[in-house]
């Protein structure tokens, strides 16, 4: 039986849950309830789509993205982890860890007593991940799709040692042009530019995007929103766990050097992370776990 036969025979859920293959090696998770319809590719366990009733797309996907085992997805939520960026000593390594490049178990699917469905994805240490990472270690994803989709990562040290992780959840949002948005919420936070020395505070209290951007936000766990003016809609982006948001756009010159997205791909999406990095790194003894998680939605 193929992987996709068997996955509709075991894991499907009549008119809720159904698979379908994206490329080779690479299939989709179909969930459809009564609040939304969303998308999750096993491959990396990354939602590419969440669409509340009636609502355009709250994620964003590059019309370049490819779907291929090795080569990252470009949009919805990668799964960044068991570090975020590149290596911190082993520049070959691949960049925002191998969490994203692995195809992931699903250990259930599930209608919950209000109809949302919950789905739980889960990534364990192999001589796979020994190859990047020689730590055990079990990584599960837990979606719950209903009005607002819940994404959470939890990481369960299984190994005899302790060890240190980054990670996030690099959340690609759709919008209908960079320069219609306004993001509330990081007002007053200190942030670093990616790559470079130096603390800032974000001054105003919205934040407006007119050139390219790539900002870790420290020691704010806030909810933020983002304002999109002509799309009419704020989206909810709220997190737990995570004390690093990272906001990035690349702007028309950053795209035109990523060959998985348009050149002009910068107007219609803007990434807010949940990071967990820099001086928010997590160290977890045997036995122990951390929880990051979003929760995205439309504010009514
Ligand atoms: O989270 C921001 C960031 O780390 C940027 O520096 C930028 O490189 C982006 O992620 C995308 O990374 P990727 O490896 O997916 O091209």
């Amino acid at each position: 039986m193929t992987a996709l036969s068997e996955l509709n025979k075991k894991n499907s859920v009549p008119g809720v849950v159904s698979f379908e293959s994206h490329a080779d090696d690479i299939v989709d998770m179909i969930v459809s309830n009564q609040y939304a319809d969303a998308r999750i590719c096993l491959y990396g366990a990354q939602i590419t789509s969440f669409k509340p009733k009636n609502e355009p797309d709250i994620l964003w996907m590059s019309s370049g993205s490819n779907f291929e085992v090795g080569k990252a997805i470009r949009g919805g939520i990668p799964v960044c982890f068991p570090w975020f960026g590149p290596h911190k000593t082993e520049f070959e390594k691949p960049q925002h860890g191998f969490g994203r490049l692995m195809i992931w178990d699903l250990t259930e699917t599930a209608v919950l007593p209000n109809e949302e469905t919950l789905i739980r994805l889960e990534l364990c240490s192999s001589e796979a991940t020994k190859l990047f990472w020689p730590y055990d270690f079990i990584a599960e994803i837990k979606v719950i799709i209903g009005k607002t989709l819940k994404a959470t990562l939890k990481v369960t040290n299984t190994s005899p040692t302790h060890f240190e992780y980054t990670c996030a959840l690099h959340t690609y949002y759709n919008i209908s042009d960079i320069e219609a948005i306004t993001i509330d919420g990081l007002g007053g936070a200190v942030f670093h530019k990616h790559g470079e020395p130096g603390e800032f505070r974000q001054v105003t209290s919205l934040l407006e995007i007119h050139q390219s951007v790539d900002r870790h936000y420290h020691d704010t766990e806030v909810t933020c929103i983002i304002s999109d003016s002509r799309f009419g809609r704020k989206i909810l982006v709220n997190k737990s766990g995570s004390k690093v948001t990272t906001v990035w756009n690349p702007w028309v010159e950053g795209c035109a050097k990523m060959s998985d997205m348009p050149d002009d791909a910068y107007k219609t999406f803007i990434c807010v992370e949940a990071v967990n990095s820099f001086d928010d790194a997590i160290v977890l003894n045997p036995g122990e776990s951390h929880e990051t998680s979003v929760i995205i939605g439309i504010v009514d």
